[in-house]
């Protein structure tokens, strides 16, 4: 599955936005290092269900009226701090939760109520411009310690004959992620002497830096929309990177009063439909967040997961199906699973993803939605329904 890790400093909102995501219980409270071991749960992107297309919705768990969710997994790593890579605010171990990411979602307490070390300040006092880059700088220093320790043993294994730096850099970096096919993306970019003794600390802090740019992508989660100063939001969607706005408390707030039939809201949704069953203060608090969602399309919870594997993993949709005429299994589930694969994935990739006996087995494939055979070389795309004919 997919992982998405929550980062950023304390008190940004992490751990509300994992609960809400994942309406699980964890600590939520206002104080640093709450969230002391990594949280691991399940959560959803979210899409539209190619039953859309269809006289009749799909009866799929996770299709509501067409909203199709698609797991993947969140991770609430505890609260980074400037000077982390050194050690700071049990820095390395956040770090090291940081490597089983796919992709990283970096939590900003948008409103400037925390300051540097996620201290309560007053709304507006602190700059949250100045939360944007530590994050990364954090893990691209802590990543070129890892090459620097591990620098002697490529030296030595640069005196063997069959020497290769990047099978050897690809060696040392699958554990933080990094696939050969990275490293030697990474290595064209970077201009670097032969021989591994002759690197400098310069050389490998690139190495780092390019390596984590490529590995572990991050989209700015700009958060407590509900009380931050337009401005500070205005300043951040500004930003060369890639920034949601979000209000990871409207959102739980959201679900729990969804889950209590107060209002009608599926995640992801840009409004809410408020109940008869409501009280007063309720249905203030309610249209008040309805107000902040009307400004930023939505509470951005779903919107910052969704664009984390949708536009940074470059991910699309797939429905595997047996019956290409009825798109569904062998029981008569319609649309029964989703799977999602890298943009550029073909008909061979989906067979492996539902299983791998299925995937050796590869003999062709239907794009169910054109009733047509396609080639092994087609490149899926997103809302395919493909029915796969296998010998096994
Ligand atoms: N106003 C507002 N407060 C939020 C929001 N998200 C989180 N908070 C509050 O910020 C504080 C810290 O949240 P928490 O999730 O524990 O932060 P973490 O340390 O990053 O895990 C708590 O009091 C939350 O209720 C939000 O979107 N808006
Ligand atoms: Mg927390």
């Amino acid at each position: 599955m997919l992982s998405i890790a929550l980062a950023g400093k304390p008190n940004a909102g992490k751990s509300t936005f994992y609960t809400a995501a994942t309406m699980a219980d964890v600590d939520v409270a206002n104080y640093p290092f709450t969230t002391i071991d990594a949280n691991r749960g399940v959560s959803y992107v979210r899409t539209d269900c190619p039953c859309l297309e269809r006289d009749e919705r799909c009866n799929a768990d996770n299709c509501e009226d067409g909203k199709r969710y698609v797991p993947i997994e969140l991770l609430d790593v505890a609260g980074l701090v400037p000077g982390a890579h050194e050690g700071k605010g049990l820095g390395n171990q956040f770090l090291d939760e940081l490597t089983n990411a796919d992709v990283i979602v970096n939590v900003v307490d948008a409103s400037g109520g925390t300051n540097a070390k996620g201290e309560p300040v007053d709304i507006g006092e602190h700059d949250p411009l100045e939360d944007i880059d530590f994050i990364e700088e954090e893990m691209d220093l802590w990543l070129a310690g890892i090459v620097d320790r591990n620098w002697e043993s490529v030296e030595r294994k640069s005196r063997s004959p069959d020497f290769d730096i990047d099978d050897v850099l690809a060696d040392m970096l699958s554990g933080f992620g990094a696939s050969p096919k990275q490293i030697a993306t990474v290595l064209r970019e970077l201009d670097y002497p032969e021989d591994p003794i002759q690197w400098e600390d310069a050389h490998r802090e690139e190495l780092a830096r390019l390596v984590r740019e490529r590995t572990k992508p991050i989209v700015v989660a700009a958060n407590k929309i509900d009380v931050a100063p337009e401005e500070n939001v205005e300043r951040l969607l500004e930003l060369d990177k890639p920034v949601i706005p979000t209000t990871a408390e409207g959102e739980l707030a959201l679900r729990r009063a969804a889950d209590n039939g107060l209002v009608d809201y599926d995640p992801g949704d840009e409004t809410l439909e408020i109940g008869d069953d409501v009280n007063d203060a309720q249905r203030e608090a309610l249209e008040d967040l309805r107000e902040t969602m009307a400004e930023w399309d939505g509470t951005g919870v779903q919107g910052a997961l969704n664009h984390a594997v949708y536009d940074l993993l470059e991910h699309i949709t797939a429905y595997p199906v047996e019956d290409a005429a009825k798109w569904s299994d062998g029981s008569g589930n319609i649309l029964p699973d989703a799977h999602l694969l890298p943009d550029g994935s073909t008909p061979v990739d989906l067979a492996y993803a539902v299983h791998s006996d299925i995937g050796d087995g590869y003999l062709h494939a239907v794009n169910a939605k054109s009733n047509r055979e396609v080639g092994e070389n087609y490149e899926l795309e997103e809302g395919d329904v493909i029915k796969i004919v296998s010998t096994n």
